[in-house]
C-alpha cells in the first residue's frame, strides 16, 4: 500500500476531526428551523442573482455543565459584525447574520447598547404617544427606514446561537446551503470563536459543586445507588479549587475552505493583543488555510485600524483618520500604528489612512472603520467573481438611500 501524500493526509485528518466533532457534540435544537429559514432565504436571493454574505458575529460560550449554570465567555459584543452587516446591506448584499444571542444587531445596535439606552432617545408626546427627541429624530428616522427596507425586502436573516458547538453546527449547515451560490457567496467570519471547549462526553450533567466535600457527598450518594446526575468529569473540584480541562476546538476554517464552501470568498479575522505578532499570525492563518483574506486586528485598536493580509500582496493597513476616531474606554489610541511598526512593515502604513468619508455615512462625528473595511471587501469579492465566472467587469450594485 502506498503512503498517502502529505496534502491528502492533512485533508483526511481535518475531515476526521470534523466527523468526530459532530458525532460527539449534539446539534442545537434550533438547527432544523435555522436550516429551513436559510434555505428559503438563499433560494429567494439566488433566483434574483444576488450576492449573499454570511456574517458571523459576537462571542461563543463554552458551557461547563450540560444543564448550564456556568460557562466561559469572551469580550465580543458583536459591534464588528452588526456594523459590517449594515454596510453589506448598503452594498446590495443579502445578509445572513449568524450572531451570538443577545449580542448587537444591525440597526438596533444604535440604540441597544448599555451606554446608549433607547429610552433616553424617547419622550412622552401628546395624548399618551411616544416620540423621539427632536435632536435625535433625523438620525433615528434614517436608521428606522434602513431597517424597515431590509425587513420588507427580505434582505436580512437573523440567526442566533449561544455555544461554540451551536455556532459550528450552524456554520457548517449554512455554508453547505450556500454552495449553489458559487462565487456569489461571501463568508465574513467576525465572530470571536473559542479555541477550547469541554466535549459532551466529559461534561457533567448538573451544576458543579463549590467544595470537594459537596462533591464527595454526591459521589457517596452515587455509590450507594442514588442517582445524582453528576458524571465523572475532567472538570473537578480539588481542595476548593476548580480545575477545568479543555480540549482544542478543531480548526474548522480548513473544512470551510476545502469542503463546505469551496467556491465562496472567505474572509476571516485574526485577533491578537500583542502588536509584535499580529501580522505574522495573520500570515500564518492565510498560509495554513489558503483562503482569500485575513483581516488582522488588535483588541486595543480594533475600532481604528485593521490590516488586510492577502496572498501575494503587501500588507495593507486601513485606518480611521485621527480626527474621525470615536473615543473608546477599552481601547488605547496610542497603540495605533504599533503593530505595523513591529511587523517591520512601516512603509505600508504611510498614506494608508482613509481620508474620505464614504458618501453614505450617516454619523457625522465618528467614522466607523467598517465603513472602510466593507467596501474594500466588496471590491475584492467582485474581483474573485470576475475570475471565477471568467467574465469582464462586474458592476457593484450599491443601494441608494
Ligand atoms: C475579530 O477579530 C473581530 O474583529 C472582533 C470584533 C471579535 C475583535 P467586537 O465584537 O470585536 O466588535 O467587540 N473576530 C475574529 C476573532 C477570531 O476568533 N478568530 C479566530 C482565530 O483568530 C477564528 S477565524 O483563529
Amino acid at each position: 500500500m502506498s503512503a498517502a501524500r502529505p496534502g491528502l493526509e492533512r485533508q483526511s485528518t481535518a475531515e476526521e476531526a470534523e466527523h468526530d466533532y459532530f458525532a460527539m457534540n449534539d446539534p442545537p435544537r434550533s438547527l432544523q428551523t435555522h436550516s429551513a429559514q436559510a434555505k428559503a432565504f438563499i433560494g429567494h436571493h439566488a433566483s434574483r442573482d444576488r450576492r449573499v454574505v454570511l456574517v458571523t458575529s459576537g462571542g461563543t460560550t463554552v458551557p461547563l455543565e450540560n444543564q448550564t449554570v456556568r460557562f466561559i465567555d469572551n469580550f465580543s459584543a458583536g459591534t464588528r459584525g452588526a456594523t459590517s452587516a449594515e454596510y453589506f446591506l448598503k452594498a446590495g448584499y443579502a445578509v445572513i447574520f449568524l450572531h451570538r444571542q443577545y449580542s448587537l444587531l444591525p440597526y438596533s445596535r444604535h440604540y441597544s447598547h448599555s451606554t446608549n439606552c433607547f429610552l433616553d432617545f424617547l419622550r412622552e408626546g401628546s395624548h399618551g404617544s411616544v416620540v423621539a427627541h427632536e435632536e435625535y429624530r433625523e438620525e433615528m428616522l434614517s436608521v428606522l427606514r434602513k431597517y424597515n427596507w431590509a425587513k420588507e425586502n427580505n434582505m436580512l436573516l437573523l440567526l442566533p446561537f449561544t455555544t461554540i458547538t451551536d455556532y459550528l453546527w450552524n456554520l457548517r449547515e449554512i455554508a453547505q446551503l450556500m454552495r449553489p451560490l458559487g462565487s456569489k457567496s461571501l463568508f465574513y467570519l467576525a465572530a470571536a470563536v473559542s479555541d477550547f471547549f469541554v466535549p459532551k462526553d466529559r461534561m457533567v450533567e448538573h451544576k458543579i459543586q463549590s467544595s470537594d466535600a459537596a462533591e464527595r457527598n454526591i459521589r457517596k450518594a452515587k455509590d450507594s445507588g442514588r442517582e445524582t446526575g453528576l458524571e465523572p468529569s475532567v472538570t473537578s473540584v480539588q481542595s476548593k479549587r476548580l480545575v477545568v480541562d479543555l480540549d482544542p476546538v478543531p480548526k474548522f476554517l480548513k473544512r470551510l475552505v476545502d469542503g463546505w464552501a469551496p467556491e465562496g470568498m472567505i474572509v476571516s479575522f485574526k485577533l491578537e493583543t500583542d502588536p509584535s505578532i499580529l501580522a505574522s499570525k495573520a500570515h500564518y492563518s492565510l498560509d495554513r488555510y489558503s483562503h482569500h483574506l485575513v483581516i488582522g486586528n488588535l483588541l486595543s485598536t480594533r475600532k481604528w485600524e485593521v490590516v488586510f493580509v492577502t496572498p501575494g500582496s503587501p500588507d495593507r493597513w486601513i485606518r480611521v483618520p485621527k480626527h474621525r476616531r470615536t473615543k473608546s474606554l477599552s481601547g488605547s489610541e496610542d497603540q495605533v500604528g504599533l503593530a505595523a511598526l513591529k511587523s517591520g512593515n512601516a512603509e505600508a502604513t504611510e498614506g494608508c489612512d482613509a481620508t474620505e468619508q464614504p458618501e453614505y455615512l450617516s454619523v457625522e462625528e465618528g467614522l466607523e472603520i467598517e465603513s472602510l473595511i466593507v467596501p474594500e471587501v466588496v471590491k475584492m469579492h467582485t474581483a474573485v467573481m470576475e475570475r471565477t465566472l471568467g467574465r469582464g467587469r462586474i458592476v457593484d450594485e450599491a443601494r441608494k438611500d
